[in-house]
């Protein structure tokens, strides 16, 4: 046993919750399961001494990691069930979430496909439909493979006969998948599952019996508890019907960090090979596949691209014209046509050319010969329909301000469905028709959610100055009347994401209406730089060494809305997840006084060994790596677990919650144990440290993906309450 009590002696330490008390509940101070450090562990980076006292926790199977976690839940779980609101908040979030949902639906051979999910199971079913409107019959149904509904379906592919559909499962939230293959038509599967495939696209032969994937065979370890890195990926030909003993290797690199992105062509003669190294910039090869002929052995591949310079995205091609989104000289994205008897870079065409403001998201095919393109226009999306041939726009949809969720349609087919919702909007699915010259549109299905009346509330979209002068996008979300009256101390959740290029756009969600509802706050939604919401400038603004503008326009956020006097700092909780746990994590290291509370799941928090783990590696092309001496300095001025302060009398924590999960083999938990470890030592020993700083940690879950419905509520019922007992607000039911 080497993990040592610290008991705080100023109060009767409570060991069986771990809390000790005084009157008021904000007073409250915590006997934390302080760890053993080990001061040997010392790393020198470019002439600096770096001390890793916990590295320990980085064995996931040790027992002694084991014993930390369960200690870390031993004092987190009591202090949250003792909220007075727990069951009122589990029964509203249950019966908010305890609606019909569908997806769009899609046709494949003679059938069309649909998820649905009747409100609370664990995951959503796959039907199978004659008509579009039939009721259908259950097709798979994952929540009949685990009983507590924690194997999750998380790739699909459907031959092009449609006969055959080739799905992934994930057990327990890992990035792992075990690929099976079912008889459409009989329902049964085939015999083979293909093990060990990651990160991996799933594309189909046209000839309905080949299939590529992306595998890891060589790797010992797989269930997604492991943190070695991900190496090696391989393209592998599966035959279907065989065993995957029999499986062929048909593309490999020598560096260690490629994965195969890779699809067969709409017309089935090439195989278009996107390696990716990072999560930014691919290079670009197509192959012939001859109909007819066996794959036995590697495909020879034309290169096209072979410099990791920019995105290149395969949509479609009409024999050897090929179309690519990309973001080669276009930081907004355009579409170019490259003609395989001249790849050369300066014989491509632009067919689309690039909008100076509105950036090209989703691009799709459908009747034969059009293009389907969502573009972001300030964070909202917009739908225009262009002739592939021309590039000539033909069609502007009319959409409401929000998002596209998903885009259904394929080349060869005249109809299309897409998913569109709102913070006040749940998805509506509209179905449209491409016939002749005429463009059809209407309401497939829309969504419709218990109780809620959607003229109760009100959405703004703001852009406040952050501390460079640059205008930043923010959404709020209030009950109808409360962002025109600020009074100063309303409550406010503070959402941001910050990097990869993803852009966070306004939708649907039962935690954002409990809390405007249930908890009379502000939902805020900050538009932060590292995301693409106006394109690769505002991916680069929030990268490599500019990350600190992540950090700060989501500081500007807080104090926008605290000058806005719209909240005082004492209410705002902050809250992100992965690279957003990141943000959550430098922002009270940074700005502890901006914030009540912050809730950090499945966090990047320690940015000088991240690449070391799973899939870390790849992030490099946001973050940069420890092992380059000016991207070590940038890097060691952030790591939210090199950077963590003692509280004095004018500065402690905000009531801080981390969440993570064994699973997490996306985001390691290692990152949260450490933090935690050193966050509580450093901190929470400290008399001035009086707001709690705690951990929870699944069991069977992962990043987030795949989670069961189950665990998704009583989760984020434990955030609410946390929320409400560390901020002092009321649930009102
Ligand atoms: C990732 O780390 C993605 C890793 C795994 N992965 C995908 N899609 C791929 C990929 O989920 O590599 C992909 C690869 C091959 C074939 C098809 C897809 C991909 C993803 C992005 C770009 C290119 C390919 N991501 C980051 C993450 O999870 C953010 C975005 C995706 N992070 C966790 C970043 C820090 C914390």
């Amino acid at each position: 046993m080497r993990i040592k009590y610290v008991v705080i002696k100023r109060f009767f330490a409570d060991l069986r919750t771990g809390i000790t008390k005084n009157s008021s509940n904000m007073n409250t101070t915590f006997a934390y399961p302080l760890a053993k450090r080990d001061e040997t562990v010392v790393e020198n980076f470019f002439g600096t001494e770096i001390k890793d006292p916990y590295r320990w926790l980085e064995a996931p199977d040790a027992s002694e990691t084991k014993q930390f976690v369960e200690l870390q839940n031993n004092l987190t779980m009591p202090f949250l069930n003792e909220c007075q609101y727990k069951e009122s908040i589990r029964e509203k979030i249950t019966k908010l979430w305890n609606y019909p949902k569908v997806s769009n639906p899609f046709l494949r051979g003679s059938f069309y496909f649909q998820y649905r999910n009747s409100g609370l199971q664990n995951q959503s079913v796959i039907y199978k439909m004659k008509e579009l409107h039939s009721e259908g019959e259950v097709f798979l149904d994952p929540n009949t493979l685990a009983e507590d509904g924690t194997i999750a379906l998380q790739a699909s592919a459907f031959s092009e006969d449609g006969k055959t559909f080739a799905y992934g499962i994930s057990r327990s939230g890992s990035d792992w998948l075990e690929v099976k293959f079912r008889d459409v038509e009989t329902g049964n599967d085939y015999n083979e599952t293909l093990k060990k495939v990651r990160y991996s696209s799933l594309t189909w032969m046209k000839d309905n019996i080949g299939f590529f994937y992306g595998g890891y065979l060589d790797q010992k370890h797989s269930d997604g508890t492991e943190i070695e890195s991900s190496e090696n990926q391989k393209l592998y030909y599966h035959k279907l019907g065989t065993s995957q003993d029999e499986d062929v290797v048909v593309v490999k690199f020598e560096d260690p960090h490629l994965r195969m992105g890779a699809s067969v062509s709409y017309c089935g003669n090439y195989l278009v090979v996107t390696p990716v190294k990072g999560c930014k910039n691919n290079l670009l090869y197509i192959g012939k596949l001859e109909k007819g002929k066996q794959i036995t052995g590697e495909i020879p591949l034309q290169p096209i691209v072979e410099t990791f310079n920019a995105d290149y995205e395969y949509i479609t091609n009409d024999d050897d014209i090929f179309y690519f989104k990309t973001n080669r000289n276009a930081p907004n994205y355009h579409i170019i046509a490259i003609d395989l008897k001249n790849c050369s870079e300066d014989n491509w065409k632009v067919i689309i050319p690039q909008h100076e403001k509105d950036v090209i998201d989703d691009t799709e095919t459908v009747g034969t010969k059009y293009f389907i393109i969502s573009k972001l226009h300030d964070v909202k999306h917009i739908l225009h329909l262009y002739e592939i041939s021309t590039g000539k726009l033909v069609h502007e949809f009319k959409l409401d301000l929000g998002t596209i969720m998903h885009i259904s349609c394929k080349r060869k087919h005249n109809q299309m469905f897409y998913s569109f919702c709102s913070y006040l909007t749940p998805c509506i699915i509209y179905q449209v028709d491409f016939e002749g010259k005429e463009i059809k549109q209407k309401v497939y299905h829309e969504t419709v959610v218990g109780d809620f009346e959607r003229n109760n509330y009100e959405t703004k979209q703001v852009f406040y100055e952050s501390k460079d002068g640059t205008k930043i996008p923010m959404f709020l979300v209030a009950q109808k009347g409360k962002l025109d009256n600020p009074d100063g101390d309303t409550p406010v959740w503070l959402y941001g994401y910050g990097g990869f290029n993803v852009s966070l756009t306004p939708s649907f969600g039962v935690s954002k209406l409990i809390f405007t509802n249930n908890f009379r706050g502000i939902y805020a939604l900050a538009n932060i730089r590292g995301g693409g919401e106006y394109g690769d400038k505002w991916h680069d603004g929030g990268r490599f060494e500019n990350k600190q503008n992540c950090f700060d326009d989501f500081q500007y956020a807080a104090k926008y809305l605290i000058e806005n006097r719209h909240t005082n700092s004492k209410k705002i909780v902050i809250q992100g997840g992965s690279n957003g746990g990141l943000l959550i994590a430098a922002c009270i290291n940074q700005a502890p006084e901006l914030f009540g509370a912050a809730i950090c799941q499945v966090g990047v928090l320690d940015m000088l060994r991240y690449h070391k783990f799973t899939i870390g590696h790849a992030w490099k092309t946001d973050y940069g790596c420890s092992s380059e001496e000016d991207q070590f300095k940038y890097l060691i001025k952030y790591s939210p677990l090199h950077n963590i302060f003692e509280p004095n009398e004018e500065k402690q924590y905000p009531s801080t919650l981390l969440l993570t999960a064994d699973h997490d083999d996306r985001v390691v938990p290692l990152h949260s144990l450490k933090f935690i470890a050193e966050l509580q030592r450093k901190a929470g020993t400290s008399p001035h440290q009086k707001n709690p700083l705690l951990i929870r940690l699944e069991t069977k879950a992962g990043h987030g993906s795949g989670k069961p419905t189950s665990k998704m509520i009583e989760e984020l019922t434990d955030i609410f309450c946390f929320v409400s007992k560390t901020l002092n607000i009321p649930f009102y039911s």
